[in-house]
């Protein structure tokens, strides 16, 4: 990642000047009906960012009112893919013009390296909406011959009013994921955005009008979990139901819109293995396994969270890894150098605390950090490893989403891959080696929806992603994601011969 030169703290000030803190509604920024706000914090300093308006079950209600009409009435299902496609360049366009501001809100709120947001979360964010704007013309049904004088074809419609809830790890980049492929396809969106992170979503959703996206296209809700979520997840009014976050909460999400048969997709978390073989060249499996883990801070949920290392190379990459946790830049998210930022919130930082006591009282041996990051003011840790982790251990079991790398040593390749796969999770994976077999045997035997061989965190639009076992249901990106925002209907037509 080249270096970013830290926004002056006008340009910091101007950003957040410009966010309309309200929920969008019916293509008009509004207050809550109630009228409630509720702070937004900058987790690097603890200081309240801006008050936003809290929605309610009342206002994901009008939310749905405004996309319902926008789907049965307005231009957007009705426009053709390629005016659709057009319109989403725009916002992409849009955003790139605006891309200091945005990745400032990123870092403001979430507290992740400016340098990052910069150059990575907002680029992708821009990269996935171009992507689907170019599908919006490409989709279409088949021709079927049918046995007997008969043909039929099919289309392949939207299916209507979307609701969407995103987390706050990736908050410009997750709402990309999810509106791009929605919208491309013709339907409407109502959006509960995480209530930790919620400035750059506003700010797209500006960005969205002003792109000429109808009214009523993209609506969002900001506001707490169990209230402004559930009002959406628990709606008969929505058709389907797009979910990131914890798998505790998709397991209730999910329940709920099967009391109303609407489909659901879940990215939930995860536990992913990262297996060091002895071949690997060692330096680089070191750097990867630490990107892989302490990249925003731990809070991927893709995070490299089982360091598998053989035992052969053991003791050296402990040492190795060790050190480079140590070197770790932690500090100002909009210092030029800094590599790890804050966590999102107090919340998050306790609990992450709480592992590490958990891992020190199991026996896993602290080789660096494991504490509240010295003269900081914000909720800053120390980048942490452990090492003699083993399987039953609490660290090694769930997901931590913190700068908490657990070292585990390995034998052999099938030990190896049935470890990897006795926890629930099946998110990704990385192996490190330069043998082909060993690459085959892990890729094909590890048990996750995306495996990075040599390489860690690489995402790209047009490669599906999404969850084995806990980690979810359905894929993201892509053209897999297409059937999720779609449906198909049959039309049947008689011929006066049948076509052979
Ligand atoms: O997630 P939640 P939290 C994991 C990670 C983290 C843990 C908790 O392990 O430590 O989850 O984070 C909305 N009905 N991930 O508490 O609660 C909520 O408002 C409807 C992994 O922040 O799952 C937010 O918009 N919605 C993950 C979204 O769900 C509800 C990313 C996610 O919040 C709701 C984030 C309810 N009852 C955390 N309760 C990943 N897969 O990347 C909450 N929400």
């Amino acid at each position: 990642i080249k270096a970013i030169a830290a926004p002056a703290q006008t340009d910091v000030k101007h950003a957040l000047r410009n966010v309309k803190p309200q929920l969008l509604i019916n293509g008009k920024f509004v207050d809550a009906s109630s009228g409630k706000t509720f702070p937004t914090e900058n987790p690097a300093t603890k200081e309240e960012l801006i008050q936003v308006a809290e929605g309610s079950a009342e206002d994901v209600e009008a939310a749905i009112d405004a996309a319902r009409d926008a789907f049965d009435k307005g231009p957007w299902p009705r426009m053709t893919g390629r005016q659709r496609g057009e319109i989403l360049f725009k916002l992409a366009d849009l955003i790139e013009e605006n891309i200091d501001e945005i990745a400032m809100l990123e870092t403001l709120d979430n507290g992740k390296p400016f340098k990052y947001a910069r150059t990575s979360d907002v680029p992708q964010a821009i990269e996935h909406l171009r992507y689907y704007a170019g599908f919006a013309d490409k989709i279409h049904g088949k021709t079927i011959p049918c046995n007997g004088k008969m043909m039929a074809y099919t289309y392949r419609e939207p299916l209507g009013v979307i609701g969407q809830i995103i987390p706050w790890n990736f908050p410009v980049l997750m709402m990309a994921w999810k509106i791009a492929p929605a919208l491309a396809m013709g339907n409407t969106i109502v959006m509960k955005v995480a209530e930790q992170t919620p400035l750059s979503a506003l700010r797209v959703g500006e960005l969205a009008l002003e792109a000429g996206l109808p009214a009523g296209c993209l609506n969002l809700v900001l506001g707490d979990g169990p209230v402004a979520g559930a009002a959406l997840s628990k709606s008969k009014r929505i058709q389907k139901l797009a979910f990131t976050g914890s798998t505790e909460v998709g397991k209730i999400i999910m329940k709920q819109a099967a009391e109303n048969i609407v489909p659901v997709t879940l990215e939930l978390g995860g536990k992913s293995p990262n297996i060091i073989c002895p071949d690997a060249n060692i330096d680089e499996a070191v750097e990867g396994a630490h990107f892989a883990l302490f990249f925003n801070m731990g809070q991927c949920c893709t995070a490299g969270s089982r360091t598998f290392v053989h035992a052969d190379i053991y003791d050296e990459f402990v040492g190795k890894a060790r050190e480079r946790a140590m070197a770790t830049n932690v500090g100002d998210p909009f210092g030029e150098g800094t590599e790890l930022g804050p966590q999102v919130s107090k919340e998050q930082l306790d609990i992450i605390l709480g592992y590490i006591e958990q891992g020190k009282k199991d026996g896993a041996k602290l080789e660096c950090g494991g504490k509240i990051k010295d003269g900081t003011n914000g909720y800053f840790l120390e980048p942490t490893v452990f090492s003699n982790v083993t399987d039953e251990m609490v660290i090694a079991r769930d997901e931590i989403f913190g700068p908490v790398q657990c070292i585990l040593k390995w034998n052999t390749i099938e030990e190896v891959i049935e470890r990897s796969n006795s926890n629930e999770y099946g998110l990704a994976a990385g192996v490190w080696t330069k043998n082909l077999n060993w690459m085959n045997s892990l890729s094909r035997g590890v048990q996750s929806g995306t495996i990075w061989v040599n390489c860690y965190d690489v995402f790209d639009a047009a490669v599906p992603f999404g969850g084995y076992k806990l980690s979810g249901i359905g894929r993201e990106h892509g053209d897999e994601v297409l059937g999720h925002y779609t449906q198909v209907k049959s039309v049947y037509v008689p011929l006066e011969e049948p076509i052979g």
